[in-house]
């Protein structure tokens, strides 16, 4: 007999998953993966037995449940689930994912929402951040319709704008995870920065790119490929990573010269698939390390930002994700004091997923 879980569907900003209640997920990790892969359909390029939707933007979970925390109103476990590996990851958060899990929470009942406006404070669990998402609830209800636009999602949508603090160092323990602006890997100059994404900022012309090749482009360079993944492989464990072969972080991003009236652009691997747009923390760091001097982004905008708050525009393949990023500077350096984004959610399906019962066995 198939087993059947509660589980909602929600696109969260420009990508689509899984949300499940933790308690009704098998609280042994190893089973929990068996049936997050299986209710993905992974391992397999299709993931045809599964609701996965063959790309690693819609083969995400996110588990939800109260907050352990009492600075928080709920705690988020982000899964990557790998499409066409039984693997799975928890080692970086996922900002689109985020946006659906203040909606999620108030419709499954573990949020109350006002009559008006909401702010669910989020805890990260992958990296014990908070976030705070505003969603609006008129009459205590989730509103989904509404006038905000992101690129990468068709229509528009009811805002949730989205606060984070002290994302810095996130995943790696520092905003500069190696403490240089600039390394050299396998002859190449890169920046690793988290800020709230492990990150490794190439130039693309350092790889004969334009740097506004499309995916698909990119995705058949097969040399391309190559080269970026061996220096992730490298500069991983320097990040503080450990071995990231199996791992969906560092994101390698390809920056260039804006072309389109933004700061900068970019392609980023996730990391092996392109991104069509870029993720929402990912941005997020790649838009800090413009501000932080030396490093290859800050060198290929060309300018020093001055400490303040900023309305950064990366430019991706399908238009532009705008950071609010406040820094100061001081004799220590750069400190990030706020960073912000607008991301957009739709409840999109709920009931129960069936798990083949050999997942248990
Ligand atoms: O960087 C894709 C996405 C993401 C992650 C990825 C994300 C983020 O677009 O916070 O949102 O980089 O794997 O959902």
């Amino acid at each position: 007999m198939q087993r059947a879980i509660p589980c909602a569907v929600l696109r969260g900003g420009t990508s689509k998953g899984l949300y499940f209640n933790a308690s009704d997920l098998p609280a042994d990790e190893t089973i929990r993966e068996r049936v997050l892969l299986a209710a993905m359909g992974s391992p397999d390029e299709r993931q045809i037995d599964g609701m996965g939707g063959a790309h690693p933007l819609t083969s995400k979970v996110a588990i939800v449940s109260p907050s352990s925390r009492a600075d928080a109103d709920v705690d988020y476990l982000f899964v990557q689930v790998v499409v066409d590996k039984a693997a799975t990851s928890t080692a970086q958060n996922c900002g689109n994912i985020l946006a659906g899990v203040a909606p999620y929470a108030i419709e499954s009942g573990m949020v109350v929402a006002n009559d008006g406006t909401t702010d669910v404070r989020i805890h990260m669990v992958n990296t014990g951040a908070i976030a705070v998402a505003r969603v609006e609830t008129p009459s205590g209800r989730v509103n989904y319709d509404g006038d905000a636009r992101i690129d990468g999602v068709p229509g528009t949508s009811a805002p949730i704008p989205t606060d984070f603090l002290n994302i810095a160092g996130s995943s790696c323990g520092a905003l500069l995870p190696t403490g240089n602006a600039v390394d050299t890997v396998q002859g190449v100059e890169v920046t690793c920065v988290d800020n709230g994404m492990p990150v490794v900022i190439l130039n693309a012309a350092d790889f004969g790119l334009s740097g506004s090749e499309s995916p698909a482009e990119m995705e058949a360079n097969t040399e391309l490929k190559a080269r970026v993944e061996a220096i992730r492989l490298d500069i991983g464990p320097k990040m503080y990573l450990g071995d990231v072969t199996l791992k969906t972080v560092p994101k390698m991003s390809l920056v260039s010269p804006a072309v389109a009236g933004g700061l900068i652009n970019t392609r980023t691997f996730i990391p092996h698939r392109v991104h069509e747009a870029i993720g929402v923390l990912g941005s997020v760091s790649v838009a800090t390390a413009c501000a932080i001097p030396g490093t290859v982004a800050q060198r290929v905008i060309g300018e020093a930002l001055p400490a303040g708050v900023h309305s950064l525009e990366v430019e991706h393949p399908t238009g532009f994700f705008t950071v609010e990023l406040e820094f100061s500077q001081s004799n220590d350096g750069l400190a990030i004091e706020r960073a912000a984004l607008l991301r957009t959610a739709r409840m999109l399906m709920r009931g129960e997923i069936y798990i083949p019962a050999e997942v248990w066995s």
